[in-house]
């Protein structure tokens, strides 16, 4: 199915979605968010795909929900839609991993998007930034909490409040995204991430990113206890057999997705 905002491509085990309203630097518009999550819907059920690369067209990764969309809304409307739940719930609740490669603007929930992915790939030219206050509101998609999470209280403290953008480089520095790429070499590098990961076995790496995961939403004790039962249920699948046995053997695993 062609998608209106978004532009879908597949290489291999890697699901792509490119947000594509490059006009209105890719900002979340009712419709963009339903296709987004009806795409990770699909990928959620479909064993061929192992890691999903989420970017933007253009300038942008998002410059943050639709604010031409949201200005004549009433709390009714905003309450009664439940807005931007479904979405939150279909990024946050997709079971592979999920990679965001920020080529620009990452702005409102545009940064609460990149966040909602499993890591954040970045161009030397990403620029985050929560400047909802601007706007007479503040995050909603999650963003108090989990940059707070991420860069600590004092950073997303003074984000939130002034609505100032980090750069690239400040934002890996705070520990906001994982590595920064030269512009050029973005989508080819996310693209390499996300075939290491599609090449370990699927279910072996969802575990892993449920109990990577399990760290915010638990107590230390409470989060190591899961890790151990899932650790210890690893053994009863084949990939720790053929995982273990191909390094024993010194050759390489040919994992069986069980
Ligand atoms: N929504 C709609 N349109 C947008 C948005 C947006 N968020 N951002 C940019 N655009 C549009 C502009 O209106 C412009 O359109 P047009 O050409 O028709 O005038 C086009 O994109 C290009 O933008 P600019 O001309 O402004 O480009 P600049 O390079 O001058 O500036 C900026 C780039 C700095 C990124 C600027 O566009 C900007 O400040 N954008 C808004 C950023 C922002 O405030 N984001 C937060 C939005 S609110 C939000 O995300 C809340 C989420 C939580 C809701 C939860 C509810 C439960």
């Amino acid at each position: 199915m062609a998608y209106e905002t978004l532009l879908v491509e597949i290489d291999g085990p890697v699901g792509i979605i490119t947000l594509n309203r490059p006009d209105a630097l890719n900002a979340l518009s009712r419709k963009l968010c339903a296709e987004v999550a009806d795409q990770l819907g699909k990928w959620n059920g479909d064993a061929a795909i192992s890691c999903v690369i989420i970017t933007g067209a253009g300038r942008a990764f998002a410059a943050g929900a639709d604010i031409k969309e949201m200005a004549p809304q009433s709390y009714m409307d905003v309450y009664k839609a439940d807005m931007f739940a479904g979405f939150e719930h279909a990024v946050s609740s997709f079971r592979k991993p999920i990679v965001a490669a920020v080529n620009g603007f990452a702005l409102g929930g545009g940064c609460e998007l990149a966040m909602l992915c499993d890591f954040i790939l970045a161009s030397e030219t990403a620029k985050f930034g929560q400047p909802e206050i601007n706007l007479g509101v503040m995050p909603g998609i999650g963003g108090t909490q989990r940059l707070t999470r991420l860069v600590g209280k004092s950073k997303a403290m003074e984000m939130c409040l002034t609505g100032r953008m980090m750069d690239a480089a400040e934002a890996e520095r705070a520990g906001l995204v994982s590595r920064v790429l030269p512009a050029d070499q973005l989508m080819d590098e996310a693209k390499k991430v996300a075939k290491k990961i599609a090449a370990a076995s699927q279910p072996i790496a969802m575990m892993t990113k449920e109990a990577v995961n399990a760290a915010y939403e638990t107590t230390l004790h409470q989060g190591l206890a899961f890790e151990r039962r899932l650790f210890h249920a690893m053994f009863a699948t084949d990939d720790q057999k053929e995982g273990m046995s191909a390094f024993v053997e010194k050759r390489p695993a040919q994992f069986k997705q069980q």
